[in-house]
């Protein structure tokens, strides 16, 4: 399988590559940010608008879900969050005219950075079957075609609601009740693809799939490990709380391939002391080769172990299961294997295992890093026997912190958006709502494309994202959405699912979350939940960039009343017109929503209880906190070929392309580059600037080529490649998952680099 690279980027995908930087800003570089917001929203509109990102009284970033500090800087939010900001608050717009000018064939050719830059989509458009091009269509019309489609299938199971994560509590929550009570718990979502493996690994080890740790954890804690997580780009207000957490004292250990530069040095644009010097985050930089953290832990554990008076055993005895078992598999643990596996040193090792001794009080932070690998679950169970044999779980300045992406991806999931729900939230919703839901599980990602590409599902609806860019074996992917009977997009911008099509397609345009909605009942405001466990108010002021434009709320309601007819019993009216009535019902049905209404009108938000955090309780099948004890793998590379993660950019959110520069990895111009270790580079002949043809292996046998890719010597780990997502997307095979969390391992993919077929 090919895939030809994309025309039409207003600039040529040219990459040139520059200075490595080593230091990155986590508030406002503020030259870059404004000159970008101001590009898209004018002067004025970009200053008011930047001015209530994540104020008590503002909108919450739809960048990132890391949570806001208590005292909060004047502008509470970085480079990229302006970025995402402007991306939805332009002035630019996709009009019905847009549409006539440009068929659907069209779209298809055009890059994903092409379609993001016309700006935010304003009516409602519907492509019949054999029709060329989207035409305007009114609300009713569309809501029509979905419910015939829908009375068209056999079983409610044919049809597949998915969710990205900048979807609010309350849209969320009246989404997947609309999906059950249709009859289906197919609501996969952006988390079956980026944190399912730390919920996988979370929930059987410690009760519950979330972070243990608040902001003020980080402050207190002595040695915090971030591992496999870019938060000089993707999450860079964390890096002010690590340089907070470091004046009180922590200490800090990077786990990664690449050097970030986040990670390297700090500079605090918003401090005088800050952008003239900055601060070195990283205290030990163990540069570890992809899919090596297994090992890595394990090792760490068994020395632990070894060691007079490390293991608290007060706490194992108190509040754990499984602690022998682990302890006969830790025996194993070898240091040979362990350096090949992580292609670390000995000293680094043990520069780390005395730090981790020195510290009575742990954080460990990870992202995709860990979770997209094969063995991820297993990796992360690993971090989570490290934690619990010095007892940092249930301790201030400990614990788990797997640092979520998208900013409601965790509250999402916290209203039910899941395709194996827990019986007890389905009971409560029963109760509730008085109709049966479904108990069989629904289909995550990986199954419902399997399902879309095998004719057992006909209709594709997505609340936000991109499915088809996001998703891996792009080819495959593609495939299977254009054999479905109808796809629809809520979304408020253009992209590629919407050029990529079942036989009837719809766009639904929505409000985003800098802009003001009005429904019958007055103003609302929305809440979401941030990657600690704080829920919070957000509220947009903007004016919608269209009159046309519905909130996700209204659209499931409408929807909702649409298909599922008298029938119903729910108060789909009732819930559109005022959302306070939508959380009155959340409150009854998810524990820790008691008061929803009253104590989200506290400024700061409120923080959901979490068992093992607040009481060291943990809510397991054994009761207690359970050690585990996995067989340890890595992936193993055929001679001549290099492992190859794919990654993001400084200049991209998930699909979404801001511009073709990775400011802080020098590069520019261009993102079809491949970053290969010089020594690796020189082995395999490939010098510099060469252009390559990215070749996945795979024991199916497909070839699956991603063409014309500029080297780039770089210093990442040996044996390892970097190139970003979602151009090589097309070489993760659709069947290449995590074990249990089925999460696609675009970590680890085995790349051979040949002679470009392209010029
Ligand atoms: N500006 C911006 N912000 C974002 C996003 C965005 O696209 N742009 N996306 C959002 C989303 S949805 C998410 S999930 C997060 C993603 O946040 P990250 O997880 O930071 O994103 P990635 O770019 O995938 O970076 C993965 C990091 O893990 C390292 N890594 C890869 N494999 C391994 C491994 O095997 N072991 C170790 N130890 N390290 C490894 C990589 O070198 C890289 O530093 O960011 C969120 N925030
Ligand atoms: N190879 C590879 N693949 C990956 C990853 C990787 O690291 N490597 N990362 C994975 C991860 S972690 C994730 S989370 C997924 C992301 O998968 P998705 O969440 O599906 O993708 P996004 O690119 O974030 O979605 C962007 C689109 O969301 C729409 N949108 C933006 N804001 C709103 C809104 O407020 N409402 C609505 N309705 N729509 C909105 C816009 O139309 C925009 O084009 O990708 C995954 N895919
Ligand atoms: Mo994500």
């Amino acid at each position: 399988m090919a895939s030809k690279p994309p025309k039409g980027d207003p600039v040529q995908d040219a990459p040139q590559v520059a200075e490595v930087k080593h230091a990155a800003a986590g508030l406002p570089a503020i030259g870059p940010t404004l000159r970008i917001a101001q590009q898209q929203m004018g002067v004025r509109r970009a200053a008011l608008t930047l001015l209530r990102v994540n104020q008590k009284d503002g909108f919450d970033c739809p960048g990132c879900a890391w949570p806001e500090p208590d005292h909060r800087h004047k502008a509470e939010f970085c480079e990229n969050g302006a970025k995402a900001v402007a991306e939805e608050a332009t002035l630019r717009r996709v009009t019905p005219d847009f549409f006539a000018a440009h068929p659907v064939a069209d779209l298809a050719t055009r890059s994903g950075y092409w379609l993001g830059q016309q700006g935010r989509l304003t009516h409602p458009m519907y492509l019949a079957e054999g029709a060329e091009r989207y035409e305007p269509v009114s609300w009713e019309r569309a809501f029509d075609i979905v419910a015939e489609e829908i009375a068209a299938l056999e079983s409610p199971d044919e049809s597949v609601f998915y969710t990205s994560g900048r979807t609010s509590n309350e849209a969320a929550f009246l989404y997947q009740l609309f999906a059950r009570e249709l009859g289906t718990n197919n609501l996969p979502d952006c988390s079956n693809m980026c944190h399912e493996s730390s919920g996988s690994a979370l929930t059987e080890t410690i009760g519950i799939g979330k972070g243990s740790v608040l902001l003020e954890d980080l402050y207190k804690s002595d040695l915090i490990i971030v591992a496999g997580q870019n938060p000089g780009t993707n999450h860079p207000r964390m890096l002010a709380a690590l340089e907070k957490a470091k004046r009180n004292g922590a200490r800090i250990i990077t786990v990664n391939p690449l050097p970030e530069a986040g990670m390297e040095r700090f500079k605090d644009p918003q401090s005088p002391r800050g952008v003239l010097k900055g601060t070195a985050l990283t205290d030990l930089f163990l540069q570890i080769r992809l899919g090596g953290d297994q090992a890595l832990f394990r090792l760490l554990n068994k020395l632990i172990l070894r060691t007079e008076g490390a293991v608290d055993e007060t706490f194992v005895r108190e509040h754990t299961h499984g602690y022998e078992e682990f302890v006969a598999a830790a025996q194993d643990a070898d240091w040979d294997d362990t350096l090949k596996a992580t292609g670390l040193d000995r000293a680094r090792i043990e520069e780390a295992l005395a730090m981790v001794l020195a510290s009575k009080r742990t954080v460990v932070c990870w992202a995709m890093g860990l979770t997209q690998h094969k063995h991820s679950v297993p990796t992360i169970r690993e971090v989570v026997n490290f934690l619990l044999l010095r007892g940092n779980i249930g301790r201030p300045g400990a614990g788990v912190c797997p640092v979520r992406g998208h900013s409601n991806v965790q509250g999402d999931r916290t209203m039910g958006i899941f395709e194996r729900p827990a019986p007890a939230f389905l009971d409560a919703l029963e109760k509730e709502f008085g109709f049966a839901p479904p108990r069989h599980h629904g289909l995550d990602v990986v199954r419902a494309i399997r399902a879309l590409r095998d004719g057992e599902a006909k209709v594709f609806f997505a609340m936000g994202g991109n499915f088809v860019s996001a998703s891996p074996d792009t080819e495959v992917t593609e495939a299977a959405m254009r054999k479905a009977r109808l796809t629809v997009h809520v979304s408020t911008k253009l992209n590629r699912s919407h050029a990529v099509t079942g036989a009837r397609a719809l766009i639904l345009p929505t409000l985003g979350r800098t802009e003001r909605d009005l429904q019958a009942g007055g103003e609302q405001f929305v809440t979401v939940e941030d990657s600690m466990g704080m829920v919070h108010a957000s509220r947009g002021r903007l004016k919608p960039a269209s009159d046309q434009l519905l909130s996700e709320p209204a659209i499931v309601c409408r929807l909702a009343r649409r298909v599922l007819g008298p029938d119903s019993r729910t108060p789909w009216e009732e819930f559109e017109k005022d959302y306070a009535t939508v959380r009155d019902r959340i409150a009854r049905v998810i524990p820790g929503f008691e008061d929803f209404n009253a104590r989200v009108a506290h400024p700061g938000g409120f923080a959901l209880p979490h068992a093992p955090r607040d009481e060291r309780r943990f809510p397991t099948t054994t009761g207690k906190a359970n050690f585990t004890a996995a067989p340890v793998e890595y992936p193993s590379v055929p001679e001549g070929r290099l492992l190859l993660q794919t990654l993001r950019s400084h200049d991209q959110y998930n699909t979404t392309i801001y511009g073709l520069d990775d400011r802080y990895r020098g590069i520019k111009n261009g993102r079809r580059v491949v970053l290969v270790n010089p020594d690796d580079a020189r082995e395999l002949g490939l010098a510099d600037g060469t252009y390559t043809d990215l070749v996945s292996e795979w024991r199916d046998g497909v070839e699956r080529r991603a063409p014309g890719f500029r080297v780039v010597h770089y210093p990442t780990a040996r044996g390892c490649a970097a190139a970003y997502y979602p151009e090589t997307n097309v070489l993760v095979p659709l069947d290449a998952t995590a074990d249990t969390s089925n999460t696609p391992a675009s970590k680890s993919v085995v790349v051979r680099l040949e002679q470009s077929t392209v010029d």
